[in-house]
């Protein structure tokens, strides 16, 4: 109940915020963009981490409008930045279910007046279960708004490799889990991150690796030939004005 008030309360009094993480290109020399991660209060102005509320918030049936403003804020952002910074939104399953997605996108690129391209939509494998035609014919409308389709996550569900060809995933973001592996002196893990990669390319998609903390694990991604990367390294989520003030300026 607790976690569901706060919900609650935090959509009444439009309390949501949303924080924004760098997308750094792997020679550490570019910036792509920002993914916008969902930041909810307590009480006592504490940060509830979206891992704890958006599964209450699914269950409870209040993730379609949360996700809604989340898609409208994170694009009217997007319309603020340069015109090359790309900004990316993660979708729970539940958004695809009353097949109006693709018009909420679409309405939320023409009140900000960007185009497509400007915007990523991040997806989790376990939307891969749920009504697959329904899912895919929304994702390929929405790529035909010039969006681009990341799967999140990659490696910590089912990770079956049917799915990446059955999906028009033009982008898979390899898991934090596998930064920690590589800490953790994890036997090959150096190999199997190069052979995501390829693997990843030779099915014409881009690869992130999200969770780089060093500049030994940035190097390694980089001669991997890991396109994208995100992590503690390069930024922590940050409230817009700070990834303006910060960010922007250093690239
Ligand atoms: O940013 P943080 O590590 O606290 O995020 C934890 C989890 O919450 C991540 O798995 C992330 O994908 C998810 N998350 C963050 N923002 C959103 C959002 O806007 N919508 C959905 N559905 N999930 C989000
Ligand atoms: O599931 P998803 O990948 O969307 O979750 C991203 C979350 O991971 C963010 O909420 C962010 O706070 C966290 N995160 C991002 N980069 C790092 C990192 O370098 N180290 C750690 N420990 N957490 C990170
Ligand atoms: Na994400
Ligand atoms: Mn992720």
């Amino acid at each position: 109940r607790y976690v569901e008030d706060l919900i609650q309360r935090a959509i009444d009094t439009e309390g949501f915020e949303l924080a924004y993480q760098p997308l750094v290109g792997s020679d550490g020399l570019s910036l792509h963009g920002f993914e916008a991660l969902l930041r909810m209060r307590d009480e006592s102005g504490q940060y509830v981490s979206p891992a704890e509320f958006v599964p209450i918030a699914e269950a409870r049936g209040y993730i379609k409008d949360i996700g809604s403003w989340v898609i409208r804020e994170a694009t009217r952002q997007a319309a603020l930045w340069p015109d090359h910074i790309v900004v990316s939104i993660n979708l729970s399953a539940i958004q695809f279910r009353d097949g109006d997605l693709v018009r909420i996108v679409s309405d939320a690129l023409e009140a900000a007046r960007i185009e497509g391209k400007r915007i990523e939509v991040e997806v989790v494998e376990s939307l891969i279960l749920d009504r697959t035609d329904s899912v895919i014919s929304q994702l390929r409308e929405l790529k035909k708004l010039g969006v681009t389709i990341a799967m999140d996550d990659f490696g910590t569900g089912y990770s079956s490799l049917g799915y990446l060809w059955k999906f028009p995933f033009d982008k898979l973001k390899i898991d934090r889990s596998f930064m920690l592996a590589l800490e953790e002196g994890q036997a090959n893990v150096k190999a199997i991150l190069g052979t995501i990669v390829s693997l990843a390319h030779l099915m014409g998609m881009t690869v992130t690796t999200e969770g780089v903390e060093t500049r030994e694990q940035a190097d390694l991604l980089h001669s991997l030939g890991c396109d994208l990367l995100q992590g503690y390294l390069f930024g922590k989520p940050m409230p817009p004005e700070v990834a303006a003030a910060e960010v922007l300026g250093r690239f």
